[in-house]
C-alpha cells in the first residue's frame, strides 16, 4: 500500500501547478500525482489550433516533462475518493492513502448528451476546438467551407473558457474575409445562455463587433441533435419547451455539454450537482478539512479558466501553508478569472472580472477594446507563461502586477 504526505489527483493545469508548489513547501519525496494522461495539453491554444493559426503538436508535452522531479507519477485513473479513510482507489487496482489532498480532476465534456454525437465527428464540416480529437477538425471544415451556413453552439450547461464557442465564429469571420468567401456565408452562434457574454462591460462591446460585422446571434437556443448524413443541426428553444429549430449547415462547431467529473461526483466530496464543495475564499473543502480542491472540478461561482486556476493556486498555497501549522486560513480569494477573448487574427479583448462579475483589470488601459498588444500576449507570451511559470508553480496570476500598475491611479 503506497501513502504520500500530498496526493494530487490530476495532472492538468491545476494539479501539475499545485504538485510544483507542495513539493517546495514539503519536499519532492511527499508529494505524488495520479494522472493517466500521456499527454498534457495546453488547451487555451486550441482556439488557435481550431482556426490553423497554430499546430495542434504546439499545444502538448509530454506529462513526463510537466512532472516536477521528484515528484511520484502514478499513471493510472483515479476510480474512488474514500475522504473518511483518507485513502483513493486507482482503476489498476492500487489503494492510496494520503494526509492531504488535492483535487484538481478538471470536468467532464459529454458530447454523447447530444444525439448523433459522437459519431456525427466522422463526418466532415463538423468540428469542436474542445478535445484533442476533434479540434484540427474545426479547420478542416473552415478550409473546405465554400458557403451556407457556418454554425456555432453553446450548450445548456457551465463550459470552461464561456468565451471559446464565440472566439471560434470570430476567426471563421475573419478567415473568410481573407479568402474572399465571406459574402457567401451566414454566420450563426446559437447560444443556450440569455445574454452574449456574462460581465456586461464586454457583452456591450462584443454586441457592437456581432453588428458590425453581420453575424447573428441566437439567445437561448440549445444544440440537441446532430444530422451528419444530412447536415442539419436541431436546436431546442428554451424559452418555448418543446420548439425546434433544423438549421442546414456547411460548417458546425459544436462546443459540448459538461459537467463534473464523474469520480467527484460519486463520492463524498461532491456538492448536491456534483462539483467539489469547496470554500470559495479559501479553496478549503467544506466537510473534510484535509482535502483541498482548485479549476475546473469545483464549484467556486466563477468561470473555469487557466487563469483562474493561476489565481487560485496563489490562494491555495497560501491556505495549506497555514493549515499545516494549524493556523486559520488567512488570504481571500476574490473569484479572479480572465478570458482572452480572440476577436480576428491578429486581435483580442482581454476581459478579466471577478466574483461579482464586475471588470478587474490588469493593465491601466480600457481592455473592452479590442488590441493587437493583446494578440500578442495570448498567442505568443501566454503559452511560454503557462509552461515555464504557472506548470512550474512560479505563476500565482496577475494581481501583484494590477496592483502595480494602478498604483496612483484610479
Ligand atoms: P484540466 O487542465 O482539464 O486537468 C484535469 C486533469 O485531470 C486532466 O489531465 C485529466 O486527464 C485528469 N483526470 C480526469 N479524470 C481523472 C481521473 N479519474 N483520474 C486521474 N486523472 C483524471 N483558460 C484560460 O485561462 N484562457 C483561455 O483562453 C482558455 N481557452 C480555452 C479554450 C478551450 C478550447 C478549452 C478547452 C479551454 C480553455 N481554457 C482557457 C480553460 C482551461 O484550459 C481550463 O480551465 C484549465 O485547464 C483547468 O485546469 P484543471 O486543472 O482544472 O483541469
Ligand atoms: C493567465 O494567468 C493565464 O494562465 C496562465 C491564462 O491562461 C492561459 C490566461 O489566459 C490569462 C489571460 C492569464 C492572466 C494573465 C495576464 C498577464 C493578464
Amino acid at each position: 500500500k503506497e501513502h504520500y504526505k500530498m496526493l494530487v489527483l490530476g495532472g492538468g493545469s491545476g494539479g501539475i501547478t499545485m504538485s510544483a508548489r507542495m513539493k517546495r513547501m514539503m519536499g519532492a519525496g511527499n508529494v505524488a500525482v495520479v494522472e493517466p494522461s500521456e499527454m498534457h495539453y495546453y488547451q487555451p491554444i486550441w482556439t488557435l489550433v481550431g482556426a490553423g493559426a497554430k499546430s495542434l503538436a504546439s499545444s502538448g508535452r509530454p506529462t513526463a516533462s510537466v512532472m516536477p522531479s521528484g515528484v511520484k507519477w502514478v499513471k493510472s485513473k483515479v476510480q474512488e475518493i474514500n475522504p473518511d479513510t483518507n485513502t483513493v482507489c486507482t482503476e489498476d487496482g492500487t489503494e492510496i492513502s494520503y494526509e492531504y489532498l488535492i483535487v484538481a480532476l478538471g470536468l467532464q465534456l459529454h458530447f454523447e448528451k447530444i444525439k448523433g454525437l459522437p459519431e456525427a465527428f466522422d463526418h466532415p464540416k463538423i468540428g469542436s476546438n474542445y478535445s484533442v480529437q476533434t479540434v484540427e477538425k474545426t479547420w478542416t471544415a473552415l478550409q473546405n467551407f465554400q458557403g451556407g451556413n457556418a454554425v456555432f453552439s453553446f450548450p445548456n450547461t457551465p463550459v470552461k473558457c464561456a468565451g471559446a464557442p464565440q472566439k471560434i465564429m470570430y476567426l471563421t469571420d475573419s478567415f473568410l474575409r481573407k479568402t474572399g468567401k465571406r459574402a457567401e456565408a451566414n454566420i450563426i452562434y446559437n447560444t443556450s445562455l440569455p445574454v452574449l457574454f456574462g460581465v456586461k462591460k464586454y457583452a456591450d462591446a462584443l454586441w457592437e463587433i456581432v453588428k458590425s460585422r453581420d453575424l447573428q446571434v441566437n439567445l437561448r437556443q440549445n444544440l440537441i441533435e446532430v444530422r451528419a448524413d444530412k447536415q442539419e443541426a436541431v436546436f431546442e428553444n428554451l424559452d418555448k419547451p418543446g420548439e425546434t429549430n433544423v438549421i442546414e449547415y456547411e460548417m458546425l462547431h459544436v462546443t459540448p455539454p459538461m459537467g463534473p467529473n464523474l469520480v467527484i461526483k460519486g463520492s463524498p466530496l461532491a456538492d448536491e450537482v456534483g462539483w467539489l464543495d469547496v470554500n470559495k475564499d479559501n479553496l478549503q473543502h467544506k466537510t473534510y478539512p484535509n482535502v483541498f480542491g482548485i479549476g475546473d472540478c469545483t464549484n467556486l461561482p466563477t468561470s473555469k479558466t487557466g487563469a483562474a486556476v493561476a489565481a487560485q493556486s496563489a490562494i491555495l498555497n497560501r491556505t495549506i501553508s497555514k493549515v499545516l501549522k494549524n493556523e486559520k486560513p488567512d488570504r481571500k480569494y476574490d473569484g479572479y478569472t480572465s478570458c482572452p477573448l480572440v476577436t480576428s487574427y491578429n486581435t483580442v479583448m482581454l476581459a478579466e472580472f471577478d466574483y461579482n462579475g464586475e471588470p478587474l483589470e490588469t493593465f491601466p488601459i480600457n481592455q473592452a477594446k479590442e488590441r493587437r498588444s493583446m494578440y500578442h500576449m495570448k498567442a505568443d507570451v501566454m503559452p511560454h507563461l503557462y509552461w515555464h511559470g504557472l506548470l512550474r508553480g512560479l505563476w500565482g496570476g496577475p494581481g501583484p502586477y494590477r496592483k502595480l500598475f494602478h498604483l496612483g491611479m484610479k
